[in-house]
């Protein structure tokens, strides 16, 4: 398998979630300015939408859109997925919940062109970040060990320290148990990120 990344990009999700399996595969980073990716090809090659992250499986088959991407690498190592009869559904409803609200809400501020509109999206962000904090009683989104969807939280809450966005008290535990965790560490690092 091949992962494509781009450091801090909503591929580090991707990238956490194949150390913490434990499976073999091959990180390649791209510019996501440029779209060239390290071994000198260009993005828009492997995929036309040339954005992170895209997973080539080893059949050569292309999976792009981390909704997709993480649903399938939690079918392919259920430790890593939503336990119980609504299990896939909760994590989907996480997954989607993350990427159209949470990560919607992120590009905003990121694209935001002034202090009014930073404000509004910082808003929005922190409205949500109460609601994912409100629900959360366990160490994780779904018990006590972490799924597809806390990797997927995690690098937006990373984003958050980035833009200096304060936490709610539960969020920032999770963050923290997550950062402390050996594959994560190791995503980290490979990424240039500490
Ligand atoms: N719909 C895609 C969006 C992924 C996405 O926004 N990727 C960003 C990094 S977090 C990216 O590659 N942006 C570069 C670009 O759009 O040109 C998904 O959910 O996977």
């Amino acid at each position: 398998m091949k992962l494509y990344y781009s450091p801090l990009a909503c591929s580090l999700a991707d990238h956490i979630v194949l150390l913490e399996a434990g499976v073999p595969f091959e990180p390649e980073r791209v510019d996501l300015r440029t779209k060239r990716t390290a071994s000198g090809g260009d993005l828009r090659d492997i995929t036309p939408k040339g954005y992170v992250p895209v997973l080539v499986l080893d059949s050569g088959e292309v999976l792009t859109e981390n909704i997709a991407i993480l649903d399938w690498l939690a079918s392919q190592y259920p430790a890593l997925g939503g336990q119980g009869p609504l299990g896939r559904t909760r994590l989907l409803e996480a997954l989607t919940y993350l990427s159209t609200e949470l990560h919607h809400a992120f590009k905003a501020r990121l694209n935001a062109g002034g202090q009014t509109e930073k404000e509004r999206a910082e808003a929005v962000i922190a409205g949500h970040l109460d609601f994912l904090s409100e629900g959360l009683e366990t160490d994780y989104l779904f018990g006590d060990t972490p799924t597809v969807a806390d990797f997927y939280l995690f690098v937006m809450l990373l984003w958050a320290e980035k833009f200096d966005i304060g936490l709610p008290t539960a969020l920032a535990g999770l963050r923290a148990r997550i950062k402390a965790r050996p594959a994560v560490r190791t995503a980290m690092i490979n990424e240039g990120l500490i």
